[in-house]
């Protein structure tokens, strides 16, 4: 299934790998933080995840949020229930098990990114 989604959308897939003995903290785009216009692929691609890493998704709130997803859901940024949104500006999210983490924004068309 071919993605609609562009370059500089807000989505982020992680490949988790099992746990080492230290746990690195990850802020999600780096300086940029989790906002919209950034390669969030190109953001992971180079990235090691272990289980006990942390992912930290830095914006205003209210911009933006975060939403856990599956990876029927990532590829067609499908938006959970607003109720399941993380959204405080500074989201913490700990890698807890090994294997693919999708995680996306949920606010108006961050996800697939339109413009
Ligand atoms: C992905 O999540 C959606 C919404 O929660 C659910 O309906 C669907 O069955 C899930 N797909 C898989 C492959 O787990
Ligand atoms: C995802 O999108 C594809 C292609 O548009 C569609 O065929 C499929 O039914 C969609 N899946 C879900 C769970 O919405
Ligand atoms: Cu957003």
């Amino acid at each position: 299934m071919a993605s609609k989604r562009f370059v500089g959308a807000m989505a982020i897939l992680a490949f988790v790998l099992p746990i080492v003995a230290m746990a690195t903290e990850f802020t999600v785009g780096d300086d940029r933080g989790w906002t919209i216009n950034f390669d969030y692929e190109a953001w992971a691609k180079d990235k090691v995840f272990h289980v006990g890493d942390k992912l930290v998704f830095q914006y205003t709130a209210g911009r933006h949020n975060v939403f856990k997803v599956n990876g029927t859901a990532f590829t067609n940024c499908t938006i959970p229930p607003a109720n399941e949104a993380i959204k405080t500006g500074n989201d913490v999210i700990t890698l807890a098990t090994p294997g693919r983490k999708w995680y996306i924004c949920g606010v108006n068309d961050h996800c697939a990114n339109y413009g």
